[in-house]
C-alpha cells in the first residue's frame, strides 16, 4: 500500500478523471507537472488525451513500444498516443466508420510532432505487402517535404507550420493503410519576401543553398551563401548590398542533413527527375527575384539596371511599385508551386482501388500564436484556431450535454465558455470583421488600412471582444496605438496593426507578371499560370473569405467522423526541456477548456453506443438474446447487460442509446466477445472439418 502511494505521489495520476480534486485547477496542474518532471508527458482526460511538449528526444516512441501499444486497451497501459491512434484505428475496424484525430494548441505546443507519431504508429501496425509499403513509405515522405516547403522557424518554434493540413489516411477491410489524401490550408506567402527580425523563410530556401550539390547550384545559378539573398537575410531594401537580418542558421536544425532527407524523399513521392529540376529551378528563381534591383529614371520609373537575374516587363512604374510587384509575383509563384506540390502527392498517394474504405484524418494546423507585431497572418491564423475551438466545443461540451438531456439522462450542466461569439465577431455576415474587410477591398483608391480600422470602431466598437484605440482604456486599461485594434481572442489577447490588411487581403497580381509566366518554359510554372485563368474580368474572392470557406468545407468533413482528441500544451516559452512555467501552462489549461471537460467526462458517462449496435455485437454473450432476440433492441440490451452483471451505478438506459460510464466496463465486455468469437469461429471450424 505505502509503496504503491509512493509511486502514485510520484509519478501522479494517469487518467485526470481519477483525480479525487477534479475541479481544483491546482491539483489539475500538480498532477501535469508531476508528470512531466518524470517524463510522462501524456495523461489522459477518458479518451483526451493531454501532452506536454517534452523539448528532447524521450525513448518512448521505439518500435517495441508500438507493439505494446497494438491491441491493447486504452487503460491498461500508461497513456501514449500510440494508445490513442491504435484505439481510434481498432473502433474503426470494428464499426466500419470514419474517424479523425483533433490535434490542438499553440505554436510550438507539439501538433506537428504528435501527428507524425501517429502516422509513423500507423506506417509500422499496418498489414503490410508490397504494395502497401510504397504506399506507406509515400505517406511518411510526404511529410519532410510538405514540411520544406511550408515550415519556416518562427519566434514560437523553429519548425513551425506555415500551412494547415488536414490528411487522410485511407484503410481498406483488413485494415491496411492503402491511400491517402491532403487538404491545406492558407499557406502564409508572405514569409517567402519578408521575414520579422529571428525568423526565416522557408526551409527548402536553405536547405537548396546549404545542401544543393554543386553542379546543381552552378546550374541554377546561385552561390553557396545565403547571404547572397535578399529574401533570406533582408530587412530594407534602401540599404545598398547590405541585406540585414540574421538568421540564416539555426542551431536546432541541420539544413544540409534535411537537403538530403528532401532530396531523396521527392522521388519517393513520385516526381520525375524534371519536375524535381523545374521544382527547384523555381526555387532558385524566388531568389533571384529577390535580388533585383530598380533604380529611378529621370522621371521616376523604375529601370532595370545591370540586372542579370531578370528582362522586367515595360511598364511605367515607380519604384516602390516596381518592388510591390517583383514581391506579389515571387509570393505567387511560390504559393502556386505549393499547391502544384500538395496535388502531386496527392496523385501519388490515391488509391486506384475502388472498393469501400474507411478513413482516419489527421489535423494538424498552424497553431495559435502573439507575437510582438500582428499583421493579417497572425489574424487568420488565429481565427482558424477560434474555428477548432469552436469545434470542439460543439462536439464534446455542448453536444454531450445536450445528448443527456435528449437521451432523458440526469443531467447537472457544467457552465463552460463558449467562444462562439468570437467567431461570429469575426465572420457574420456584413457586420463581421471578415465581411467589413472585403467591403473596403471593394473600394480601391478610396479604401485604406486605416479606413477598414474605422469602420471597424463604428460597427463593431461595442463589442465585448474588440478594443480599439478609442475604447482601449475602458475596456482592458491598456493603452493601444492608432493603427491598432485588439481581439479578446479564447486564448488571450492578440494586438493587430492594421496596416497591410487590405493589401494582404486582395493579393493582386499585375496583369504583365502573369503574362510573362504563362511564356515560361518551366512546366510547373506553365501549369500554375495556365492562360485559361480568369484575368480581372471577374473579380476572385478575397483571401480571407476563400479562408473561412475552405474552414467550413473542413468543418463539414470532420462532423462526419468520429473525433478524437489530443490537447498540446507548452512548457515554457524558451523551448527549454525539464521547464514547466505554471503560469503558462496554467494558462492553456483554461483556455482549452481542460477543466470543464474533465467535470463533463467526470460527472457523464465515458461510451455510449445505440442500443442496436451495442445487441447487434455482444448479443453471443448471452443465451437469450442470441442468436436472434425477438424483442426491441433496448429490452435486448437489458438482457444482455443482466447477464454480464453489470451494476446500476456502471450505467444508464437512455432513449436510445446505453451510457457507459467507465471504459473498462465496456473493455471487459469487449474482451468477454473476443474470447466468445473465438469459440464460436473453432467450433464452425470444426463442424465444417469433414465436408
Ligand atoms: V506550430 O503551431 O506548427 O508553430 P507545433 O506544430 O504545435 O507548432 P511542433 O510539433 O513543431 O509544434 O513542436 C515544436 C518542437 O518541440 C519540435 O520541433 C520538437 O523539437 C519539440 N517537440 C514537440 N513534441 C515533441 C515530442 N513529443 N518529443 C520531443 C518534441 N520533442
Ligand atoms: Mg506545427
Amino acid at each position: 500500500m505505502e509503496a504503491s502511494l509512493t509511486a502514485r505521489d510520484r509519478v501522479g495520476i494517469q487518467d485526470f478523471v481519477l483525480l479525487d480534486t477534479y475541479t481544483s485547477e491546482t491539483a489539475f496542474l500538480d498532477n501535469l507537472r508531476k508528470r512531466f518532471h518524470e517524463n510522462l508527458i501524456y495523461t489522459y482526460i477518458g479518451t483526451l488525451l493531454v501532452s506536454v511538449n517534452p523539448y528532447k528526444e524521450l525513448d518512448i516512441y521505439s518500435k517495441k513500444q508500438m507493439d505494446t501499444y497494438m491491441g491493447v486497451n486504452f487503460f491498461e497501459l500508461p497513456p501514449h498516443i500510440y494508445a490513442l491512434a491504435d484505439n481510434a484505428f481498432r473502433t474503426m475496424m470494428s464499426e466500419f466508420n470514419n474517424h479523425f484525430i483533433l490535434i490542438s494548441g499553440e505554436s510550438g505546443a507539439g501538433k506537428t510532432e504528435a501527428s507524425k507519431k501517429i502516422l509513423q504508429f500507423y506506417a509500422v501496425s499496418c498489414p503490410s505487402t508490397k504494395v502497401l509499403n510504397n504506399v506507406r513509405d509515400r505517406l511518411l515522405l510526404s511529410n519532410p517535404v510538405l514540411e520544406a516547403f511550408g515550415n519556416a522557424k518562427t519566434l514560437k518554434n523553429d519548425n513551425s507550420s506555415r500551412f494547415g493540413k488536414y490528411m487522410d489516411i485511407q484503410f481498406d477491410h483488413q485494415g491496411g493503410a492503402v491511400g491517402g489524401h491532403i487538404l491545406s490550408y492558407l499557406l502564409e506567402k508572405s514569409r517567402v519576401v519578408h521575414q520579422n527580425h529571428g525568423e526565416r523563410n522557408f526551409h527548402i530556401f536553405y536547405q537548396l543553398v546549404e545542401g544543393g550539390e554543386e553542379d546543381l547550384l552552378r546550374w541554377l545559378g546561385l552561390e553557396r551563401n545565403c547571404k547572397h539573398y535578399r529574401y533570406l537575410v533582408q530587412v530594407r531594401e534602401t540599404i545598398n548590398d547590405i541585406y540585414v537580418g540574421k538568421c540564416a542558421k539555426v542551431s536546432s536544425i541541420n539544413d544540409k542533413s534535411d537537403w538530403k532527407t528532401v532530396r531523396k524523399a521527392l522521388s519517393v513521392i513520385d516526381l520525375s527527375e524534371s519536375d524535381i529540376e523545374n521544382l527547384f529551378g523555381i526555387i532558385a528563381s524566388v531568389l533571384h527575384m529577390g535580388n533585383i534591383k530598380f533604380e529611378a529614371d529621370a522621371r521616376g520609373y523604375a529601370t532595370l539596371n545591370n540586372n542579370q537575374e531578370m528582362q522586367w516587363v515595360f511598364s511605367p512604374f515607380s519604384v516602390d511599385h516596381a518592388v510591390y510587384a517583383r514581391d506579389a509575383l515571387a509570393k505567387a509563384i511560390y504559393g502556386r508551386t505549393f499547391s502544384w506540390l500538395v496535388n502531386k502527392i496527392n496523385e501519388s498517394l490515391a488509391n486506384m482501388d475502388s472498393s469501400r474504405k474507411t478513413v482516419i484524418g489527421l489535423l494538424d494546423i498552424y497553431g495559435f500564436e502573439v507575437f510582438s507585431v500582428n499583421s493579417f497572418e497572425q489574424f487568420c491564423i488565429n481565427y482558424c484556431n477560434e474555428k477548432l475551438q469552436q469545434l470542439f466545443i460543439e462536439l464534446t461540451l455542448k453536444s454531450e450535454q445536450e445528448e443527456y438531456e435528449m437521451e432523458g439522462i440526469e443531467w447537472e450542466p457544467v457552465p463552460y465558455f463558449n467562444n462562439k461569439i468570437i467567431c461570429d465577431l469575426v465572420e457574420e455576415k456584413f457586420r463581421g470583421i471578415i465581411s467589413l474587410l472585403d467591403e473596403e477591398c471593394l473600394r480601391p483608391g478610396e479604401a485604406t488600412d486605416l479606413t477598414f480600422l474605422e469602420k471597424m470602431e463604428d460597427k463593431i466598437g461595442g463589442h465585448p471582444h474588440f478594443v480599439t484605440h478609442k475604447l482601449a482604456d475602458q475596456k482592458t486599461r491598456k493603452t493601444l496605438e492608432r493603427g491598432d485594434f485588439r481581439l479578446l481572442h479564447y486564448a488571450g489577447e492578440v494586438t493587430y496593426c492594421v496596416v497591410g490588411f487590405l493589401d494582404k487581403n486582395n493579393d493582386l497580381l499585375y496583369r504583365n507578371g502573369k503574362e510573362v509566366m504563362r511564356q515560361s518554359k518551366n512546366a510547373i510554372i506553365k501549369h500554375c499560370f495556365p492562360s485559361t485563368e480568369p484575368d480581372s474580368k471577374r473579380r476572385p474572392e478575397t483571401v480571407v473569405t476563400q479562408f473561412k470557406n475552405s474552414l467550413v468545407g473542413l468543418t463539414e468533413i470532420l462532423m462526419m467522423k468520429e473525433p478524437w482528441y489530443v490537447r498540446c500544451i507548452k512548457p515554457n516559452e524558451a523551448k527549454q526541456p525539464g521547464h514547466f512555467d505554471d503560469v503558462l501552462v496554467r494558462h492553456q489549461v483554461k483556455y482549452l477548456g481542460l477543466m470543464e471537460h474533465l467535470r463533463v467526462r467526470r460527472a457523464g458517462f465515458a461510451y455510449r453506443r445505440k442500443y442496436e449496435i451495442f445487441l447487434q455485437r455482444y448479443k453471443p454473450l448471452c443465451p437469450d438474446t442470441w442468436p436472434n432476440w425477438k424483442g426491441t433492441a433496448a429490452e435486448g440490451v437489458r438482457c444482455l447487460i443482466k447477464h454480464l452483471g453489470y451494476k446500476s451505478d456502471e450505467y444508464k438506459m437512455g432513449r436510445t442509446k446505453i451510457f457507459i460510464r467507465h471504459p473498462r466496463t465496456l473493455f471487459a465486455t469487449e474482451d468477454a466477445f473476443q474470447v466468445c468469437k473465438h469459440k464460436l469461429a473453432t467450433r464452425i471450424q470444426a463442424k465444417y472439418k469433414g465436408y
